[in-house]
């Protein structure tokens, strides 16, 4: 039995890209691991967010949790900032660090583009994530595609703390999907789909209504060949709406290629909208039943208090390890 460890930011509902890039894979893994599914607000606060919606989103993500499956009789489903472990771990993630290695991960200069006040935490978010994840011995961390550098740097961080303290940390494996790991917007299908965008028209949020989906696949870039087939370098934007039909359909890339040869984008799209409706909506019926229920609370409770007591283990250790202690520990 491997540990399993993720976590999503309630920076916005999660759209389609999240949950085909991570969330839908996070079901699978339950049956025969121990998993720790987290929402992850204090990654949230590094850049600004309002104060309401904050809150909104973190209990909305927590229930989209449970509404794609995810069981809290085998998970632990909790939120960051209720186990204090994830920021004093993040201290001590952050004196290992190098301000260059952390100067180089492109998620902090992308979100630091366009910036006109830059945030600490900004900088600061891979050591907290590396922190996240080693407080639980996790084995595997599935994620997207882009996170696979603050991977990289969360194993090195390990290695070198089992280096210079104690030999205390597992290192960590990154589960990437083979395909939808990087869904792209739907209007400029070059960028990454993205819950945070300032254009809405980009992305599919996974609580869109039927008629917002149809018109937003509507919409989506394609190119004036009126081909159906997938060529990522030169039709970026039909080669996105063939793996989301795929990834919601079920059927392969080849298969949507023959099905649709000879027919025009406009058949094509309509197909994309309905794969992607009839896999959203079961999942949006139990997310509004779930958001409207009490089970909520008392499952987040309960998910803080268990993650609480594996993590407090760790940052123990951790602390012995670099001397954070008052005196000697009795053997
Ligand atoms: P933000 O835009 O606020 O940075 P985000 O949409 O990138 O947020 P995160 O909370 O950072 O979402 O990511 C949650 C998970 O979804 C991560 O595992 C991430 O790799 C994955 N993910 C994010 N965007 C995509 C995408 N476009 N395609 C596939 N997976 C994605
Ligand atoms: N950085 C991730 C969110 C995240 C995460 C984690 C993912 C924070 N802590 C631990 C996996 C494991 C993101 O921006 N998608």
């Amino acid at each position: 039995m491997a540990t399993i460890f993720s976590g999503v930011q309630p920076s916005g509902f999660p759209t389609l890209g999240n949950y085909l890039g991570a969330l839908k894979h996070f079901v699978t893994y339950q049956e025969e691991h121990d998993c720790y599914f987290c929402v992850v607000n204090q990654h949230a606060i590094t850049v600004p967010q309002d104060k309401l919606e904050l809150r909104d989103n973190t209990r909305k993500l927590a229930a989209l949790y449970l509404a794609i499956g995810i069981d809290p009789k085998k998970s632990t489903i909790f939120i960051q900032s209720e186990v204090p472990a994830h920021t004093k771990m993040g201290w001590i993630m952050q004196c290992i660090s190098y301000i260059g290695e952390l100067e180089r991960m492109t998620q902090f200069k992308d979100k630091a583009q366009n910036r006109v006040a830059v945030s600490s935490g900004l900088l600061t978010y891979p050591p907290l994530m590396a922190a996240d994840i080693l407080l639980y011995g996790t084995n595997i961390v599935p994620v997207g595609d882009d996170q696979k550098q603050h991977l990289e740097l969360t194993r090195d961080l390990a290695e070198r703390f089992n280096k210079q303290y104690n030999d205390i940390f597992t290192i960590p494996d990154v589960h990437i999907p083979k395909v939808g790991a990087r869904i792209m917007d739907l209007g400029e299908p070059t960028k990454k789909m993205s819950k945070s965008a300032e254009n809405s028209n980009g992305y599919i949020s996974m609580l869109d209504d039927e008629k917002t989906i149809l018109k937003k696949i509507k919409r989506a870039t394609t190119d004036s060949e009126a081909k159906v087939k997938y060529d990522k370098e030169n039709k970026p934007g039909v080669a996105n709406l063939l793996t989301i039909y795929s990834l919601c359909s079920g059927k392969s890339i080849e298969e949507l290629e023959a099905e649709y040869e000879g027919k025009g984008y406009g058949d094509f799209k309509e197909g994309v909208a309905d794969a992607v409706i009839s896999q959203l909506k079961p999942i949006q019926e139990r997310y509004y039943e779930l958001l409207a229920s009490e089970e909520l609370d008392a499952i987040l409770d309960k998910g803080a208090e268990k993650a609480g007591s594996v993590a407090n283990k760790m940052l123990a250790k951790a602390e012995r390890a670099m001397g954070l202690e008052r005196k000697k520990r009795k053997k």
